[in-house]
Order: structure tokens, then sequence, then C-alpha cells
């Protein structure tokens, strides 16, 4: 018997706004004014958040943090997209995404500061997942969120992100596999930023693109530019479309660029160029979408002055009440790691108290 092909699979890409600000027309997404102009806004605030946050660590103000300077025209675009029933779940690089969320300036501040009332949301009904520094582990409590939502009649969907490093995990396979089976109501968006930790893109795995990791497990999937906010919302509008339709999970891949270093801890000077670097910034999100926004008759310079002050006031606000006077305890995290009593929480936070006494005995 000759062999026939059975399967034959492709992947899109998609971009609406070129790295030099050109639109093409025919793609754009309908969007008001102002539900431009709210991207924008957002874009910005996240950026100055994230530049002062980086001023901060190096003053000895701030702990070890993720910057994530560049990669603001994903979780933001997606984050307005979402309704309030649907979940948040995200990794480490979404702090976009999470303050159009709901979530204070403050939250971020306080939990690389090592305190874990940074987790603490402001109204126990907003649908954000804490930020997982466990790469992989997030996948799978979005898959379950998300099974969850669709057993109880929710109508909600999980949007869950990952980076390009995280899609070799075992976790990650594992979520794509139950939530295609089942159908779950569940968005996978992968930041693929072309660099886990120091491990570049090509060596982290040997697929031609990440978005194909969808396929294995008949997942519709696309790769999209994403440092165009537009594309994003395309993108995501489709897949919550399809996930409240029950027609199941979406895979996104992101392509982007970590213009920073991984973490305030390591210095990207050691694994590659300042070449590479120079041609990412030329295609960073806040200079192409500015582009776009002044082509339209939109934003114009004299707008641009004042929208830098309100988010700099904004992020100072901020940062005054990280610094003030708090009268937490150092055992109130014990109180907050599940929502009622656990005996092995409890011994633990007698044996916590215990050491506390017994180095303030000593001294
Ligand atoms: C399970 C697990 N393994 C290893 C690490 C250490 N680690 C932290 S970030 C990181 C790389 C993540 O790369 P990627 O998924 O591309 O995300 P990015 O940092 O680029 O946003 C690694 C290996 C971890 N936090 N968790
Ligand atoms: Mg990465």
């Amino acid at each position: 018997m000759p062999r026939k092909q059975i399967a034959k699979f492709s992947v899109q890409h998609l971009q609406i706004l070129d790295e030099n600000g050109k639109l093409d027309a025919k793609l754009e997404p309908k969007l008001s004014e102002d539900e431009l102009l709210e991207i924008y806004r957002w874009m910005r605030l996240a950026r100055e958040l994230d530049e002062r946050m980086l001023k901060l660590q190096r003053q000895g103000r701030l702990g070890t943090f993720p910057p994530n300077t560049g990669q603001e025209a994903i979780s933001i675009p997606v984050a307005l997209a979402m309704q309030d029933k649907d979940w948040f779940v995200g990794a480490f690089r979404e702090l976009g995404g999470r303050l159009v969320r709901g979530e204070p300036l403050t939250s971020t501040l306080y939990y690389y500061n090592g305190w874990e009332e940074g987790n603490i949301l402001p109204n126990k009904d907003l649908r954000i997942i804490p930020t997982s520094v466990v790469i992989g582990c997030q996948v799978e409590h979005a898959v379950g969120l998300a099974w969850a939502s669709r057993y109880k009649g929710e109508d909600s969907v999980a949007v869950c992100f990952i980076g390009d490093g995280g899609t070799s995990e075992g976790d990650f396979h594992e979520g794509l596999n139950f939530a295609s089976a089942w159908k779950a109501p569940v968005v996978f968006i992968v930041q693929n930023n072309q660099w886990a930790i120091s491990m570049p893109r090509q060596s982290q795995t040997a697929s031609g693109t990440i978005a194909q990791k969808g396929i294995a497990y008949d997942i519709p999937c696309l790769q999209i530019d994403g440092n165009d906010p537009l594309a994003m919302h395309v993108a995501i509008t489709e897949a919550l479309d399809r996930a409240r339709k029950g027609e199941g999970p979406t895979l996104i891949e992101a392509v982007t660029y970590r213009l920073m270093m991984h973490t305030t801890a390591d210095d990207p000077k050691k694994y590659r160029s300042e070449e590479e670097e120079k041609v990412a910034w030329k295609k960073e999100p806040l200079l192409r979408f500015n582009k776009y926004l002044k082509d339209k008759g939109f934003w114009d310079d004299a707008k641009e002055e004042p929208l830098r002050g309100e988010v700099k006031a904004k992020v100072e606000d901020a940062v005054k009440e990280f610094e003030s006077p708090k009268d937490w305890q150092q055992d109130d995290p014990f109180k907050h790691v599940f929502g009622t009593e656990h005996a092995v929480i409890a011994e633990q936070h007698k044996d916590f108290l215990g050491n506390v006494e017994r180095e303030a005995d000593h001294g």
C-alpha cells in the first residue's frame, strides 16, 4: 500500500501595525478613539511603573523583580477585551494587564519587596490569580478554573500567560492536552520574548514556531506580532469568542522581545549583543502605537506631555504608599495560605512564632 497523506497543518501569522507604525487598513479592528486611547494610556502607565521600579531596585528600595518593558502590547489589550467574570492567570510579565484588571499599583511593589500583602486583592471578586514564579504551573490552574467554570455553567473564560521557555515544561503540555480533550474555555498566550533567562529561543525548542505546539493537541493556534496591540486585540477577541461558544481553547504565540534583563539580578550583556537589543528597541510597541494614533489624528505631543505627568503622579503616589509605615505582622502570610484553618499550616505558624520568640530572647 502506498503511504498517503492523512493530515496537513499550517500556522498563520498576524500583524496589523508594522514596526514603523504603518497600518494594514484592511485588517484594522473597529475600535473607537476612546478605546484606542485607553490602550495607550495603560501602556504608558505600565511602562512608567516598570521604569520606576528599576530605579527603586537600583537604589536598594525594592527587591529583585522581572522588568516588563517592551511587552505592554500583550497583556493590556487582552485584559481590556476580557469580562469581569473571566480569570486572569499570569506568570510574571503581565504588569499592564494586572493593572487593567484592577490590581493596585502598590501590589506589585509589595510583592517584589517580598511582602505577601502584594497578593491580597482589594476586592475578593477580582478574578486575578497571584503571580506565578514557578514556571508552567499556572497552566494547570487556568485549565482547572476554565473547566470549573464550564461545570458550574458560569460562562467565564480563563486566560493564561506563559513565556517561550515555559512551553518546554511538562505542565504546559499536560494542560493543553486536558484543555483540548475537555474543550475547556481557556486561552493560552505565549509571550515569546526570545529569551528564557540566558537561553535563546532557538536553543530552547526545535519547533519552528511556538504556536504550532497547539497543533499536536488539535488546538487552533495563531502567531501574532506581540508588539502590535491591534493584532493582539483581534487575536484575543476571536479566542474569547471561541471559548465562550463552547469550542474550546486557543493558543496564541505573541512574538515580542525582552528589552531589559531577565530580572534585576542578571546582566544581559554577558549573553547577548547590544546590536540585537538596539534592533529590538526600534520595534517596541509604544513607539509604533504612538505613531499610529498620531496618523489617525487622535494624538499629538501636546497631549503626550500631560499624560506623562499623570502616570508619573500615579506611580509617585503608589511609591509613597509603598514606603509608608506598615503595621503588618511578620506572621500574617500564614493567615492567607488557605481560606480556612489548616492543621499543617497551623503547626508551621506555631513553629514560626516559636522561632521568632527564641530569636528575640537571644537578642
Ligand atoms: C519550574 C521552574 N523551573 C525553573 C525556574 C527558574 N526560572 C525562572 S524564570 C525562567 C525562565 C523563564 O523563561 P520564559 O518562560 O521564556 O519567561 P520570561 O522570563 O522570558 O518571561 C526560569 C528557568 C522556575 N522559576 N520554575
Ligand atoms: Mg521568554
